[in-house]
């Protein structure tokens, strides 16, 4: 079943408390999107808006995790994971956005499942919004108005009060970056507007929520070893060649895609390098803001997939920015380059920079085309590049760790394949294979590699 590929790497090498998990999001694998009292989410409604997913797919049944929850904790437990990260339905849990009706039935489904992964000794790491804004509040503006922070702090209390005894790890948001520029500026997510203001506007407010919501969650956090933090998406740029036009456009697109939000979390400041005539006059900024927003987090996520290689801006209104694509490097389905040094580059470039405190990766993974075969011994799906992909990384994390980097855990995007946005099912990042017709999850290679390194025999 395994590849016979030999990465010189083993758990041992890590810090005997060091977290190993998996990660998914709630419209990406629950399904049941309109029972026990869930309202429309903006995804619901951009997926089944013509022409904005693959396929015109939707995550209506995607892994079906709401009903299929036992069988997934089960598989969690085989695989050998510490620790499952997974994401709240804001509109299951407050339908109407706020307060006002909490839907507890919604709020059951997350207690049974934190439940279920402690009786299995897995530790729950529950992010509070990634991405699914309910659509009563987008209509009254979603993430461009202030009024939204405070409805995000409505359901991080409702959540923590709920869970806060049994959660280890909160994550306020997932990926600021994206919800701004992908879902306001350039269109490609939910909700899908295509305006530049938009986009600065909710990047500021996502982080104001992130910021009001801190004390709160805290209030709420009460298992000893409880921690609160942020993910932020990341890249390791570099410039696509030697040209001066590139090496400046490598310094833009790291203030852009990094240090636009690692900077007011951690200094107070929006970058300065972002011209003061075309940015800062669209952040709807009062007095406190950034003394909120950089209010301390007991540890960072980072998302890492890829290296960025700037040659020069396309289109600079929907950030389209032509790349180098170095011929001897590897390439995921996605056309994403492997490239596992920028990420023990960049924790190395974080923790010096920015942030002393414990780092955790809470995403990090690669798509590939992957096949399905029955065979005589049952359903294999072999994946050797998958396997390279996860082991690479995880020895990228390692050489961190080695030069001093108090990283903490590293969570495998995702656990099984699900509804990868946009792409919808065209795109399967798992450790296990949906086959969406039956609803089976089979590992593949890597999984079973994954779950070997963890229990110490690779
Ligand atoms: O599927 C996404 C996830 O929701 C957020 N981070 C990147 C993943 C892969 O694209």
């Amino acid at each position: 079943m395994l590849d016979n590929q030999d990465f010189s790497i083993s758990r041992n090498q890590f810090p005997a408390d060091f977290v190993w998990g998996a990660a998914t999001a709630a419209y990406q694998v629950e399904g049941s999107v309109d029972v026990d009292g869930r309202t429309p989410s903006i995804w619901d409604v951009f997926s089944h808006t013509p022409g904005k997913t693959y396929q015109g797919q939707n995550g209506d049944i995607a892994g079906d995790h709401y009903r299929r929850y036992k069988e997934d904790v089960a598989l969690m437990r085989q695989l050998g994971l510490d620790a499952y990260r997974f994401s709240v339905s804001w509109p299951r849990v407050l339908p109407e956005g706020r307060r006002g009706i909490v839907n507890h039935k919604g709020l059951d489904f997350y207690d049974k499942l934190v439940d279920e992964l402690l009786a299995n000794n897995i530790d729950p790491f529950v992010t509070l919004y990634h991405w699914d804004l309910p659509q009563v509040l987008q209509e009254k503006g979603g993430w461009k108005e202030r009024a939204t922070t405070e409805y995000f702090c409505e359901l991080a209390d409702v959540v923590t009060r709920r869970l806060g005894d049994r959660v280890k790890g909160w994550i306020t948001l997932n990926e600021p970056w994206v919800s701004a520029v992908t879902g306001h500026i350039t269109g490609e997510h939910a909700p899908g507007e295509t305006d530049i203001i938009a986009g600065v506007r909710a990047g500021h407010h996502l982080m104001l929520a992130h910021g009001l919501a801190l004390p709160v969650i805290r209030d709420n956090m009460t298992r000893p070893d409880a921690q609160v933090g942020i993910t932020l998406s990341s890249t390791y740029v570099e410039p696509g060649n030697d040209s001066t036009e590139a090496k400046d456009l490598a310094l833009l697109v790291d203030v852009i895609s990094n240090r636009l939000f690692l900077e007011p979390l951690f200094k107070g400041q929006y970058p300065k390098e972002l011209p003061d005539n075309f940015f800062l006059p669209m952040v709807p900024m009062e007095p406190g803001d950034l003394e909120i927003i950089s209010r301390p987090v007991d540890f960072l996520g980072l998302n890492y997939y890829f290296r960025t290689l700037p040659l020069n801006v396309e289109d600079f209104s929907t950030y389209t920015i032509r790349q180098a694509k170095p011929p001897e490097s590897q390439y995921t389905a996605l056309g994403w380059e492997v490239y596992p040094r920028g990420l023990s580059e960049l924790l190395n470039r974080v923790y010096k920079d920015y942030f002393q405190g414990p780092i955790y990766i809470t995403e990090n993974g690669a798509a590939y085309e992957d096949v399905l075969e029955e065979t005589k011994e049952g359903p294999v799906v072999h994946d050797p590049e998958r396997t390279a992909y996860l082991a690479q990384h995880i020895g990228a994390a390692l050489d961190a760790i080695k030069e001093g980097v108090p990283l903490k855990g590293y969570f495998a995007w995702t656990l099984y394949d699900n509804f990868e946005w946009a792409l919808g099912t065209n795109a399967r990042f798992g450790l296990a294979y949906l086959d969406y017709p039956t609803q089976r999850r089979i590992i593949k290679d890597s999984g079973h590699w994954y779950s070997q390194f963890l229990k110490n025999k690779v």
